[in-house]
């Protein structure tokens, strides 16, 4: 591979080595590992912890004040304080700012960031507060005829803290209002905060929710809510269950290692089954109990899953997929033809994996297809490989499909978001299905509604040579929607497969360490430069890197390379992506969304997906621009691609006319 900074004139990208490693995952282990085969239940040390657990419940509910004093600690810049207010009360926090401190730019001061640049960051089609901090999805239903997005909310700040439920309907997705908070922190089982949740559908239509509650003393519980007014379409006021908690942390389950409740499923004898993701030590591990009722459960012997040395597992996702058909599947249906995913987000390391395999309902449990890309293993499959956290997903009853919701994070610095005043985005909808094709990975796609926003079209068809790089005539680059296909040219193809000379490169080659979109080899990098200024001086590349493997077959990663999107020091610029199946016969295709600060790339039909927050400086409003690129030292590339102009969404607070001029829709 050869490196051509004259080809992409950029600013050296600087490595921070604190942030790969822990982008890599790679961590020590402090504690000893449980030993495989164990059973921590069970046993001398089961009456222990019995003894222990009954003491700390009778702890637990006698000592509660039963009223919540919650006052807002702040401090003025909300960086330092908000931190380990987060890591204190057992979640994640935002960790950036302390990130870029670290780094090579910790002697520079912050980059100046002017009220123009912060505001053009606010995006036009992806769901977020009007202002504030927001984090994971939570409870997404569709009821009477409206969608209901409910999510982890900070009314008080745009920094992690005093978190409650935000809700907002929509009939299709794309356009929301706003509602009143769902949820407050008025208990003093959740007045440390009204955490993660998901619904079931009981069998007369009717909602339950169960959400983690962090008490007055902190400890992590699960609690039962419901509609106040089934009629009510918009469930605008819900109901805390008069006995909650109806969990508390199992016996040999530290306190605040317990959240994050799925969505029920029956099972085969016609009880409800939930997932409750904690740890043992460094084994991320996910509990199941089964109710009659939601508010006595029984829990299980045995676990759904647990993964060695992969930490906390915050917001496990459960749920069956089809093994012929492209619908999704409620979260009930098992029988032949169905595999069933389990998600983690791995609290250490801020990445949602998941892996398919099959459930045994006789006892709760699940195995992987493949044992070597477990949940939360290395090699393990993403979702998404940027930025993509505490994933939810639910059944859509209305068009019979499932639907994944993701938490976009910062990638800027908490001072950034204070200036600018909210933090976070919700990722466009997407639709999640087995590969039927590989029959080993998902793949999601943006819910089909998201087209409604697309207006004007460009259609192109561009040859473009080794080192070339094309400006895309489009009006305005800062809302698109880009659909194209790349072919490389078959002599290209044939002499470099012929040719021994050429090394093998697809076993050592990756996206985040093998030099990003400058670096050139033989066929590739290749694709679109979004949210670049006229001179390249800031961009992100989003392109395929096909490389020559040891045995002669070739392999595709799907990358994108934020390290030149912005000249601000403040901001994290990694490289993300991976490798991505290409079948015999298919042309490699990829789709980006692009929406201000956010880009997500779907390659290969929404095989890989990679979403990346960015932060230019120069690249915005009528000076962001989109190129077209090959960086390939040999091949030639043919790209056919449309570009649309993506319109805004309408996403308004509450009112009734809102809400009326959203039903008319
Ligand atoms: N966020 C919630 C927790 C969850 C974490 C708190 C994941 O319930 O584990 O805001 O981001």
């Amino acid at each position: 591979m050869a490196s051509s900074d004259a080809l992409l004139p950029i600013s050296a990208r600087e490595e921070d080595p604190l942030l790969s490693s822990l982008l890599d995952g790679s961590r020590s282990d402090p504690n000893p590992e449980t030993p495989r085969g164990r059973r921590p239940f069970k046993g001398l040390l089961a009456v222990s912890f019995g003894l222990l657990f009954i003491a700390f419940y009778v702890a637990l509910i006698a000592t509660h004040d039963g009223s919540r004093s919650h006052d807002a600690k702040l401090e003025s810049d909300g960086t330092a304080t908000t931190t380990s207010r987060a890591r204190l009360a057992g979640v994640s926090e935002k960790s950036n700012d302390r990130l870029w401190k670290l780094s090579g730019d910790r002697k520079a001061a912050a980059f100046a960031w002017n009220n123009s640049m912060l505001s053009w960051q606010r995006t036009a089609f992806h769901f977020q507060p009007e202002q504030n901090w927001m984090n994971d999805p939570n409870g997404p239903l569709f009821y009477k005829g409206w969608y209901h997005f409910f999510y982890q909310y900070n009314p008080n700040a745009a920094v992690w803290g005093d978190i409650v439920w935000g809700h907002a309907v929509s009939k299709d997705l794309i356009h929301w209002v706003h509602l009143p908070l769902a949820m407050v922190a008025d208990q003093w089982y959740d007045a440390n905060g009204v955490w993660t949740g998901s619904a079931t559908f009981l069998d007369d239509g009717s909602i339950v929710m169960l959400y983690t509650g962090s008490t007055d003393k902190s400890v992590q519980v699960q609690n039962l809510a419901y509609p106040e007014d089934p009629n009510d379409p918009l469930l605008l006021n819900w109901v805390k269950f008069s006995g909650n908690p109806v969990l508390v942390p199992p016996p040999g389950i530290l306190p605040k290692d317990f959240r994050d409740p799925t969505t029920a499923w029956k099972t085969s004898e016609g009880k409800w089954r939930i997932t409750i993701g904690s740890k043992l030590n460094r084994t991320g591990i996910s509990l199941v109990y089964d109710t009659t009722d939601f508010k006595t459960f029984e829990k299980l012997d045995t676990l759904l899953h647990r993964v060695p040395n992969t930490g906390m597992w915050e917001c496990v996702d459960f749920y069956p997929v089809s093994m012929t058909a492209a619908n999704g599947l409620d979260t009930s249906v098992n029988g032949p033809n169905v595999k069933h995913i389990v998600k983690a987000s791995m609290d250490d390391t801020r990445i949602d994996h998941y892996a398919v395999g099959t459930y045994f309902d006789s006892n709760g449990t699940w195995i992987p297809d493949d044992p070597t890309i477990d949940v939360g293993m290395k090699a393990s499959l993403r979702y998404d490989y940027g930025k993509f956290y505490a994933s939810k997903t639910f059944y859509d009853q209305n068009k019979g499909r499932r639907i994944l919701w993701g938490w976009i994070g910062e990638s800027d610095s908490e001072a950034a978001d204070v200036q600018k005043g909210w933090s976070s985005l919700q990722g466009i909808p997407r639709t999640v299905v087995l590969d039927t094709k590989t029959g080993k990975n998902l793949v999601q796609w943006p819910v089909e509604e998201t087209k409604s926003l697309r207006l004007s079209n460009k259609k192109f068809d561009i040859e473009v040579g080794p080192g070339k790089v094309v400006p895309v005539d489009v009006d305005s680059a800062t809302q698109l929607d880009i659909e194209a296909e790349f072919e490389i040219n078959k002599e290209s193809l044939d002499k470099i497969l012929g040719d021994t000379s050429v090394a093998a490169e697809a076993e050592e080659f990756s996206c985040q360490t093998s030099g990003g979109s400058t670096v050139r080899g033989a066929l590739g990098p290749f694709g679109f430069s979004v949210l670049a200024d006229e001179k390249l001086s800031e961009q992100t590349p989003v392109y395929f890197y096909v490389a020559k493997g040891k045995d002669s077959k070739l392999k595709t990663f799907f990358c994108t390379d934020a390290s030149r999107s912005s000249y601000a020091n403040d901001v994290v610029k990694p490289i993300y992506g991976s490798s991505v199946p290409v079948l015999k016969g298919e042309k490699l295709t990829m789709r980006i969304l692009v929406d201000h600060s956010i880009v997500e790339a779907f390659g290969q039909g929404g095989r890989t997906c990679i979403t990346s927050r960015v932060y230019p400086t120069k690249a915005i409003y009528g000076a962001a621009k989109l190129f077209l690129f090959n960086n390939a030292v040999d091949a030639t590339v043919t790209a056919s691609f449309k570009v649309w102009q993506m319109n805004s969404a309408f996403i308004h607070p509450y009112s009734e006319d809102a809400v009326r001029a959203l039903s008319r829709n």
